[in-house]
Parts: structure tokens; sequence; C-alpha cells
């Protein structure tokens, strides 16, 4: 029997290992007709320091590279050391990588500045979301936006550069540690997400053109905070508890935004007493999940406008979030309207 390489294989002999990320990335480049390559190199550049971060959260039990770091970020929170590790990674890989002029981080007080005068980039990056969850060997993740800089190119970089509302995002993705290794993103043209095959090193295709369920049985919040939130939450909550909808909160939110995307439902970090503004940061969380969101059919919002749609006014800015199925997080933003309704009449 002779098997030709290039048709679909009925023997199973010469199965196809699928599409690597880098000839996705590649075929994708069409999409930009004036693209000079720069993007596809950067989104490479991610994945190959999410590779790094995938080994190293991988052996965490075993290199004492567990637990915290001893210091706190410029958000008050204790560093852990892989944090830390996942931070330089990143940063290592877009400042030689060579298309990104600034970088705002989770793990940095101030932007950084690459003062390269090529760089048409700029990303804001968490390099390891979910840092609580580090030590139990429960899913973390990576969340990364990058935007075209404004200012013209070989200009030192300005702050109009940096606060850009998410809906300017050229790009936006997340990386899941789990019991796989993912990467979704999206350049505005759909969403698709690659699955890491250990053995070859490689990123490969395994949820093209993700679709979000228009609504799902799930809810994801953080239910010790339920007094401190506000009554239009509380009335959400108690109406997916009447339907009986599944409570799943892994507190990790790249982990439970994965798995609203995929079967269906609802994350919510609201507005509480203690955090007006609620807890996750705007540009470099909240933007790159909404942006994904919306390409796969979803929403978010922070329970008053479209998230991509907030101008930021400050770089850790935090926002409330309520992202996922469409007809879950419209019926959320009944409820708030509701409550605020009565609370005035
Ligand atoms: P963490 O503080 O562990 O880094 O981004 C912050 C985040 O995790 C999200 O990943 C997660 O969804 C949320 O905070 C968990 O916050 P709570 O512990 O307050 O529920």
């Amino acid at each position: 029997m002779k098997i030709n390489p290039y048709q679909p294989d009925q023997s199973g002999m010469a199965y196809s290992v699928g599409t690597t990320l880098d000839r996705f990335i590649k075929f994708k480049q069409s999409d930009f007709p004036f693209a000079s390559g720069e993007l596809s190199q950067l989104l490479r550049d991610i994945a190959l320091a999410a590779k790094i971060v995938n080994r190293e959260t991988n052996r965490a039990g075993l290199a004492n590279i567990g637990g915290a770091f001893g210091q706190t970020n410029v958000q008050g929170e204790e560093q852990q050391k892989l944090d830390v590790i996942a931070n330089i990674r990143f940063m290592r890989a877009l400042s030689k990588g060579g298309e990104v002029c600034a970088i705002v981080s989770e793990e940095e007080d101030a932007v950084i500045d690459l003062k390269n005068k090529s760089g048409k980039y700029v990303v804001a990056i968490d390099p390891l979301d979910g840092s609580s969850n580090i030590d139990v060997n429960i899913s973390i993740g990576t969340i990364f936006s990058i935007y075209r800089r404004k200012t013209p190119l070989g200009s030192p970089i300005q702050m109009e550069d940096i606060m850009q509302p998410g809906s300017e995002q050229v790009a936006a993705g997340y990386v899941l540690y789990g019991s796989s290794t993912m990467l979704v993103y999206t350049t505005g043209f759909g969403v698709n997400g690659f699955t890491y095959e250990t053995s070859l090193g490689e990123f490969f295709l395994s949820h093209p053109q993700i679709k979000a369920p228009k609504s799902g049985k799930i809810y994801s919040i953080n239910e010790g905070l339920e007094l401190d939130w506000q009554e239009g939450i509380k009335n959400y909550i108690d109406e997916c508890k009447a339907k009986r909808y599944a409570a799943r909160y892994i507190g990790s939110l790249v982990a439970d935004f994965h798995r609203n995307l995929l079967k269906g439902g609802i994350y919510l970090y609201p507005a509480t007493k203690n955090n007006p503004n609620g807890k996750l940061r705007l540009l470099y969380e909240a933007n790159a999940l909404a942006f994904i969101a919306e390409q796969a059919g979803a929403k978010a919002t922070d329970g008053k406008s479209r998230i991509l749609d907030i101008v930021p006014d400050s770089l850790h800015q935090r926002t409330p979030l309520l992202i996922g199925s469409e007809e879950m997080v419209d019926q959320a933003i009944k409820h708030i309207e509701k409550s605020k309704i009565s609370a005035t009449v």
C-alpha cells in the first residue's frame, strides 16, 4: 500500500500531528494586508516564554521555586517565586524579540520603556495569574494584551501609547498551565486555541474558531464575599441558585474564564465594600479576556460599561468584571440596573 503524505491518511499509519502554532501564525499573517511579520514574531516570542514558564511550573515542586519570594508587588500582594520567574521570562522574551517598545506588567510598578526605536508594539501582561494557586498544583495562567503604539516610531514613549482602551488591542491571549497547557489568542479574527505537546515541544491547533455558548449553567464568583456585594449581584446569584446552576470557582481567572468560554457560564468579580473597583486589573487582565470573549461571541462588562470601552487612567487600575456567555452577562446587568432603580424610588 502506498501512502500519500499530502492526503488525509485513512490507514492511521501516517496520522497528521496537526498544525503548529508557528505555521498557523504564518498562514494568518495574510489577515493583515500590510503586515510586515512583527506581530507574528511577537506572538512567537510570547509562545516561547510560555513554554519556559510551563517547564518551570511543572517542576516547581522539585526545584525549590515554590513559595513566597519575600517581597510585595505594587498592588501590595505578596510575590511568589514563580511570579518573579515568569515575569523575568516574559520580560526577556519581549525585550529581546525587538518588536516591543514598552511593557506594562503586574509585577512592575512603572512602565518598562525598552528604548527600542523600531518597536511598534506595547504589551500589557500578567505573567502569572492565580498566584494563590501556585503552590497547590492548581491551574494558573498568563494573560497578555498587545497594542500598536500611537506615537511615531523612534520618538520617546508617551502615556497615550500605554493608556489605550481595550478596543485598540491588536491581539490578546492567555496561556493556561493546567492538566494540559494551552495557548488561546485572537488577533480580531476569531479565537483559536493550541494545546502544548510536551514531547515535541510545540503548541498544536486543538480548538479552532472557538465559539462561546450563548448561555450556560455555570457561575463563578467568590461567594465568601457575598456580604460585601451590591444588591444586583446578590439577586443575580440567587437567580443562578434558583435555577440550580453549578457553582465553579477555581480562583484562577484564566482557568475559570477558559472553562466558561468552552462550556458556557459567567465569571464575576464585582465591586465589594472593601474594593469598590473590584480586584482585577483592567490593562493586563480584563481587557485581554474581554477581547477574546467578544471575538468568541461572549460578553464582558464592569456592570455599567463594556470593558473594551473603558479608557484607563492609571497603569494598575482595577475594574469590576462580569464576563462570559452573552445571555448570562445580560441577565446579570438587568439585575444590577433593576436594583439601582429600586434604590432610587
Ligand atoms: P490571585 O489573586 O490568586 O492572583 O488576578 C487575581 C486573581 O488571583 C484571579 O486570578 C482570581 O480569579 C482572583 O484573583 C481570586 O481572587 P479571590 O481570592 O479574592 O477570590
